[in-house]
């Protein structure tokens, strides 16, 4: 199936979307191989991938590379983390132009102004304007050319203090600007204010346009419990280039320490297994297979 129309069917189907985060080829692959039914550009992994923070810094470009290697690495879609689009209406339309035309199968921006700041951050958090954001949703739906390639919108107003309230004001002229899910971000600690408006959102006229969620601080909340919810997709946005920095900062630190690799062995992953996920059999079958054929070719031309 097309990576745009399976990510279609994944939202549509009634069981949870279980996304993770990833930020380049090998996260891609360690995704694909534990099971998850789509993956996530983070914003945040690419950036920190790259040394940058997540405030807007790097270009569309550099991010749309990042997608780029991700989406070629797995057979899973991918959803790009967009941030706040780039730029006004005419970078949204380049933006879904060049994401669509990659083969990334959904792109997702967030209702704050350009430059972005990381929903974490304790800075102001500056939200768009509501009629502004909701246009570029709608131009964004305008430019797609696969009626499969999916518009997420992401509201910023927990993040910002904004309340239930001005979030559901937000997410209704989203919907009805054509956005093919509602993503509802939270910084939280625990799930109830994203329950509450799960719950709000399932009596709403819009109730057919899905709702997602990226549990980063209320993280106790599990897969059994979402699955009771009207929550269709769940992102877990960051937690493997979280997983990554620790076990590398463990390890570099353990072998100067210990003037040796001796002691971090058996927690650092085998170099067969690196040869493993990157596929490295591939070259040894192309390389016995081109010996074959031009032995067969060789002895064709013997005369
Ligand atoms: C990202 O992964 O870049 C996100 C999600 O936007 S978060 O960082 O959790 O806000
Ligand atoms: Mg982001």
């Amino acid at each position: 199936m097309h990576k745009t129309k399976h990510l279609r069917t994944l939202l549509a189907s009634n069981s949870l979307t279980k996304v993770i985060g990833a930020h380049d080829g090998i996260s891609s692959i360690i995704a694909e191989k534990n099971g998850f039914d789509a993956i996530w550009a983070s914003g945040l992994e690419i950036s920190a991938a790259q040394g940058y923070p997540d405030a807007s810094i790097l270009t569309m470009t550099e991010f749309l590379n990042a997608a780029q290697v991700i989406n070629r690495s797995t057979s899973l879609p991918v959803i790009a983390d967009c941030d706040s689009g780039f730029g006004d209406v005419n970078n949204v339309r380049r933006m879904v132009e060049e994401y669509e035309r990659s083969g990334i199968a959904g792109i997702c921006i967030e209702d704050k102004v350009f430059p972005k700041r990381n929903s974490f951050l304790e800075t102001k958090q500056e939200l768009a304007d509501i009629d502004e954001f909701a246009l570029k949703i709608k131009v964004a739906k305008m430019t797609q050319q696969n009626e499969d390639f999916v518009i997420i919108a992401r509201l910023e107003s927990l993040i910002a203090n904004q309340g239930i309230d001005d979030a559901y004001n937000r997410a209704e002229h989203y919907a009805k600007a054509g956005a093919d899910a509602i993503l509802v971000h939270s910084k939280s600690k625990d799930s109830s204010e994203v329950l509450e408006f799960a719950e709000l959102w399932s009596n709403s006229e819009f109730n057919s346009t899905p709702l997602v969620i990226v549990p980063t601080t209320y993280f106790t909340i599990d897969l059994d419990e979402l699955n009771d919810t009207p929550i269709q997709m769940v992102i877990y946005a960051n937690q493997g280039l979280r997983a990554a920095i620790q076990g590398i900062q463990n390890s570099t630190k353990l072998i100067l320490e210990n003037k040796g690799t001796s002691i971090i062995e058996d927690q650092i992953a085998s170099v067969k297994t690196v040869f493993e996920l990157i596929g490295t059999n591939k070259v040894s079958e192309t390389e016995a297979w081109y010996k074959s054929e031009l032995e067969k070719l060789k002895e064709q031309t013997v005369f």
